[in-house]
């Protein structure tokens, strides 16, 4: 993309309806413009984000064996009467009336849905255990929408819903989904940690929140700091494998983590005291089991294979992932703007020009671009007739990972300088090298 024809309505003043970092970097970014409050457009550059965000999501569903589908963002009222939640929901459910005096509601989740989809078409246990997800939006009329998209009232949420014959199958599929969440979000840059939480209005007893360590966070939690230790890495799993994803769950559940609805102080007490952590969190995922809560009120049921019919052993697994886009510019940013992670950002490298015009300096410019495309890169270059000080300016404020910058003294001695956004440090290579390098550089996030 060339930024002469792009869509990036960067901001010099500091927005100051933002009271934090994520919201003003992405205000100022051009990545968003709030529509009305707790909701958002998502611009081009804001999009591209939330998209290469949903890929990951996708990508690591399908890994795990999961179903993509799409349910509709409104939904009849009488399913959530069937399952109690309609009158249950309060004040955040959105209530809409059709033409025809029919209540609907803008989804706020959609178990209910789902669960009517699996009565309607699936009656044996032969047809389990099955999975389905979904990426749509949904709204939830929050009391006080703030930060940005952090609290958004319509967002975009990775939903998941596990259909299976047995308590253990059921479990199985938990364990699963918290073994895909790990990858997912390191494959974000990220680090989100499984904690013991309060299941709220979806219900049940076993759920974990998924929860990134920054003091903008919304939550105070409470843990062991050798939690902070463990990564998934790139081990490889069998996600069919029970005792496998059982293990990844004992190991990232092994030490004290918990919000504030879960903390005992007795129990964090016994943490030696100089790995007990208080800090806050974004919540970033959560996954439940809920057994037969809506299985049994909505009557979705299979034929157990020796003649009865039982109710299937659910749970659901969200992932907020318009909410990431936040989060991840909470944990990376500095002073001068957002410093996206390789697996997200918008576009791989930017190129600069230093002197627009300039026939050498252009023509670099061009064959890199073509270069970098051709190696299925995305550059993003400043094609514009601004001083230098200004495009580096834009750049590090919009984050791209790394830079190549092409000036006139540089090409005399056949270099053009590669930068790191993260630790500023700078190379002078070939252009050819700084392509190649570049390449090197993505090749693990394609
Ligand atoms: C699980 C999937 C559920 O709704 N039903 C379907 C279950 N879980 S949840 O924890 O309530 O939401 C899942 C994730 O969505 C994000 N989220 C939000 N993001 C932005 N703005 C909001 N107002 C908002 N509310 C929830 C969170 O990341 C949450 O973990």
């Amino acid at each position: 993309m060339r930024l002469s024809r792009y869509f990036l309505p960067v901001l010099k003043e500091t927005p100051s309806e933002a009271q934090i970092v994520s919201h003003r970097l992405m205000l100022r970014a051009g990545m968003i413009k709030q529509a009305s409050a707790g909701i958002y457009s998502w611009l081009p550059l804001g999009y591209k984000v939330l998209k290469r965000i949903e890929q990951i999501v996708h990508e690591e569903q399908i890994r795990a064996g999961h179903i993509p589908m799409l349910m509709p963002t409104l939904q009849s009222a009488e399913l959530w009467r069937e399952s109690g939640r309609y009158d249950a929901y309060g004040p955040e459910m959105l209530r809409i009336r059709d033409r025809h005096d029919r209540d609907m509601l803008y989804g706020p989740t959609n178990e209910e849905m789902i669960t009517d989809i699996f009565r309607s078409h699936v009656a044996s246990y032969k047809d389990l255990p099955l999975t389905l997800y979904h990426i749509q939006w949904k709204f939830r009329d929050e009391v006080r929408p703030r930060f940005g998209v952090m609290r958004g009232r319509e967002f975009l949420m990775k939903d998941g819903y596990n259909f299976d014959l047995t308590k253990e199958d059921a479990l199985h599929a938990y364990n699963r989904h918290l073994v895909s969440y790990l990858r997912s979000y390191e494959r974000m840059g990220l680090q989100a940690i499984p904690m013991r939480a309060d299941s709220g209005p979806i219900g049940g007893d076993d759920t974990h929140e998924f929860l990134v360590l920054a003091e903008t966070g919304e939550s105070e939690v409470f843990y062991d700091s050798q939690i902070t230790d463990l990564r998934f890495g790139d081990r490889a799993i069998d996600y069919d494998s029970v005792e496998q994803c059982q293990s990844v769950l004992e190991e990232f559940t092994s030490r004290y983590a918990r919000t504030d609805e879960t903390h005992d102080p007795e129990v964090f007490a016994q943490i030696p005291q100089e790995r007990q952590r208080v800090a806050r969190g974004i919540e970033v995922g959560q996954i439940f089991y809920f057994g037969t809560k809506y299985s049994d009120a909505m009557g979705a049921t299979v034929d157990d294979g020796q003649g009865g019919k039982v109710p299937v052993h659910m749970g659901s697994h969200g992932i907020g992932v318009s909410r990431l886009v936040g989060a991840i510019i909470e944990a990376s940013h500095d002073d001068k703007g957002i410093i996206w992670p390789e697996g997200v950002t918008p576009f791989h490298v930017a190129i600069v020009n230093l002197k627009q015009g300039d026939a050498a300096c252009d023509g670099a410019c061009e064959d890199l671009y073509k270069a970098l495309t051709a190696k299925g890169l995305e550059p993003l270059y400043d094609d514009r007739a601004e001083r230098a000080g200004a495009k580096f300016a834009t750049m590090d404020l919009i984050g791209l990972p790394w830079r190549i910058t092409v000036g006139p003294r540089g090409l005399g001695a056949g270099v053009v300088e590669l930068t790191s956004r993260k630790t500023g440090e700078s190379e002078e290579l070939s252009p050819e090298a700084a392509v190649a390098r570049v390449a090197e550089i993505y090749a693990p996030h394609r």
